[in-house]
C-alpha cells in the first residue's frame, strides 16, 4: 500500500475550457500557486482478490462521475502496468468543504502519484502530471509545489504541468474571503463547457489567457507582486465575462463578490499592494504580501465577518507519507 500526499492549488492564470473533453487537453496555458495547509492523502493498494474497485473517500463510497473519473486513473495506471488487478483506493480531503478550495486538485495527484507507486511504476513527474490530469485538469498542476505552469499541449503526452518556481522564497500569500461555500449550482466542467459551446467572447478568452502566460512567469521570477496582482486579477475578470456572453448567461459572482472586488481595489487606490481573483464559485481570493495581512483583514472587517477569512501561503508539491 502507498500513501501519497497532495495539496490544493490556486489558478493565477485560469484554464477554462476544454479544446478535448476525453483526454482533457485545454484551450490555453495555466499558472498557479499550490497552497499549504489543505491538502489530500490519498492510500491506493491493488490487491488480487478483490473482484471491483473500492473507492472510500471520506471514509465514504464515492459513486458517479467522481469514482468514474478515479476509475479511468486507475485504469491508466493498470494499461502502464500491464496488469487486471482491482485496487481499494481510501482517500481523506483535509480541504474542509467550507474552505471554499476545490479539493478536486489535490484529490487526483494524490491519487495518480499513490496509484502509480502502488502498481509499481516509476513515473517521471512530468508522467505524473499527465496521469493527474486524466482524473481533473487542474489536477496536472497539483504534482509540483509553488509557481506551477500547466502547458496546453497538442495531445495528451505535450499537455503536462512543470514548476516555474518551487520555492516561493518571497513574500506573497493569498487571503480567502468566503462568500458562500454551499455547493455550487454550476460545476466548472459543466460552466466551461457552457461558454466553449456558447459564448461569443470565448475565442477573445483564450487569446488574452494565452498573451498572459509570458508576462506572467517574468513577474514570478522576478518576484514582482505588482505585475503578478495585476495580470492575475485581469485575467479573472476576463474569465468570468465568458459566463456574462453564454446562453443561458450565467455568472459565479453574488453581491458579496462584487462588493470584495470593489474594496480591493479601493485599497489598491490608498496604496496597499492587492489583487482579487475568484474561481468558478463566489468567494474571492486576495493576493498580497503577508506583511499586508493584518491591515488588508482589518479593513475587510466592515464588509466580512473575521470568520469568513482564511490566510492560505505557498505550499509543496507531492510527498509519499
Ligand atoms: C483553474 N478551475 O485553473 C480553473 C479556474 C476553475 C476556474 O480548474 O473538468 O475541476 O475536472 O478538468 O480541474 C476547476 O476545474 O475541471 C478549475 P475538470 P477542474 O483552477
Amino acid at each position: 500500500m502507498v500513501t501519497a500526499r497532495a495539496h490544493t492549488n490556486i489558478a493565477l492564470l485560469k484554464y477554462w475550457g476544454k479544446k478535448d473533453i476525453n483526454l482533457i487537453l485545454p484551450y490555453n496555458d495555466s499558472i498557479s500557486l499550490t497552497l499549504d495547509h489543505f491538502y489530500t492523502d490519498t492510500s491506493v493498494e491493488f490487491d488480487p482478490s478483490l473482484k471491483t474497485d473500492e473507492i472510500l473517500v471520506d471514509q465514504q463510497p464515492s459513486a458517479g462521475s467522481g469514482a468514474k473519473r478515479v476509475k479511468r486513473v486507475l485504469n491508466l495506471i493498470r494499461k502502464l502496468g500491464d496488469s487486471t488487478m482491482f485496487a481499494s483506493v481510501h482517500s481523506t480531503n483535509h480541504v474542509p468543504s467550507t474552505a471554499g478550495l476545490a479539493s478536486s486538485a489535490s484529490a487526483f495527484a494524490a491519487l495518480a502519484s499513490a496509484g502509480a507507486k502502488a502498481a509499481g511504476l516509476n513515473l517521471s513527474e512530468r508522467e505524473l502530471s499527465i496521469l493527474a490530469r486524466h482524473g481533473s485538469g487542474s489536477a496536472s498542476r497539483s504534482i509540483f509545489g509553488g509557481f506551477v505552469q500547466w502547458h496546453a499541449g497538442h495531445d495528451d503526452q505535450s499537455s503536462y504541468a512543470q514548476p516555474i518556481q518551487r520555492n516561493v522564497d518571497w513574500d506573497i500569500n493569498l487571503i480567502t474571503v468566503l462568500v458562500d461555500t454551499s455547493q455550487k449550482k454550476i460545476s466548472s466542467t459543466n460552466g466551461m463547457q457552457s461558454v466553449v459551446e456558447t459564448s461569443p467572447f470565448y475565442p477573445a478568452w483564450v487569446k488574452s489567457a494565452q498573451a498572459d502566460v509570458k508576462p506572467m512567469q517574468t513577474a514570478i521570477l522576478n518576484r514582482n507582486l505588482a505585475t503578478l496582482g495585476e495580470l492575475a486579477e485581469q485575467n479573472a475578470m476576463r474569465m468570468h465575462a465568458t459566463t456574462f456572453g453564454a446562453v443561458p448567461s450565467f455568472t459565479y459572482f453574488q453581491p458579496q463578490t462584487l462588493a470584495i472586488l470593489t474594496a480591493v481595489r479601493n485599497m489598491r487606490k490608498q496604496g496597499v499592494e492587492c489583487y482579487s481573483t475568484v474561481d468558478a464559485g463566489p468567494n474571492v481570493k486576495i493576493i498580497c504580501a503577508s506583511s499586508d495581512n493584518e491591515l488588508i483583514m482589518h479593513k475587510l472587517s466592515k464588509i466580512v465577518h473575521q470568520d469568513q477569512l482564511l490566510v492560505c501561503k505557498p505550499g509543496p508539491g507531492i510527498t509519499y507519507l
